[in-house]
């Protein structure tokens, strides 16, 4: 298991659920990406292995949103990891015994807190404790928080919370965001599922984000 550093800003989240595809995908551009994410639909179609597979050559981050009570949470964070996760994403409502189960249970992986979710309806209860749960991951010391590129003045108040924590933010293309506002914003990598996967292209989709994405920092 390796650590995930965010050198190049871009993680691709692979919900391909075809294997053949799937495996094809990762092959051409996983070199070109920070982590391959992997989540329910692919895991439940594949089956776990595939985080074995993969990560045997690039790094993984299971996107299991861990929510349950701590001793199951426990469970769930490292048996990823055991299967060769480097990251988890989880979620941070749950509270304080909640989070610190999935950080104990690590492995030394780097856990990620689902702080404000990227579709429009997490504005209706979601955003209303989103800040509390970023200020819970500093305080536990996770490894970053998620945070939705669809709003990018989100990701802006997050920061001035998190001071240098990582800020991974999905919601670009499909969903509408951008990758350059997302940046600019303060994201430090961007997630991006169907704007790669699903692609004609899908190693110039990377390289397209990867410029925007270097041209941002450099103006951040
Ligand atoms: O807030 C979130 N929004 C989101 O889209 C948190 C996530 N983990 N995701 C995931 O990012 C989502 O499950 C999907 O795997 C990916 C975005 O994919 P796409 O919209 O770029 O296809």
């Amino acid at each position: 298991m390796h650590r995930i550093e965010f050198e190049r800003g871009l993680i691709l989240a692979m919900d391909e659920t075809d294997y053949r595809k799937a495996i094809e995908i990762v092959n051409s551009v996983g070199k070109y990406v920070d982590a391959i994410k992997l989540s329910w639909p692919v895991i439940l179609s594949i089956g776990p292995q595939i985080i074995t597979e993969i990560s045997n050559h690039f790094r993984v981050i299971c996107d299991f949103k861990v929510a349950d009570v701590p001793h199951t949470n426990s469970m769930i964070v490292s048996k990823a990891v055991l299967l060769g996760a480097s990251g988890v994403i989880v979620h941070g409502f749950g509270g304080r015994d909640a989070l610190e189960a999935c950080i104990s249970s690590s492995h030394g992986a780097s856990i990620f807190v689902v702080a404000e979710l990227s579709n429009p309806g997490a504005q209706e209860i979601n955003a209303k404790f989103a800040e509390e749960i970023a200020r819970m991951a500093v305080e536990l010391k996770a490894d970053g928080i998620i945070a939705p590129a669809t709003r990018p003045e989100r990701i802006a108040a997050f920061r001035k919370i998190v001071g240098s924590m990582p800020i991974i933010a999905p919601g670009v293309g499909a969903q509408g965001g951008s990758a350059r506002e997302a940046i600019l914003n303060g994201a430090d990598a961007l997630i991006v599922g169907r704007s790669i996967y699903a692609s004609k292209a899908p190693i110039e989709a990377v390289n397209n984000f990867l410029s925007e994405i270097a041209y941002a920092r450099k103006r951040s």
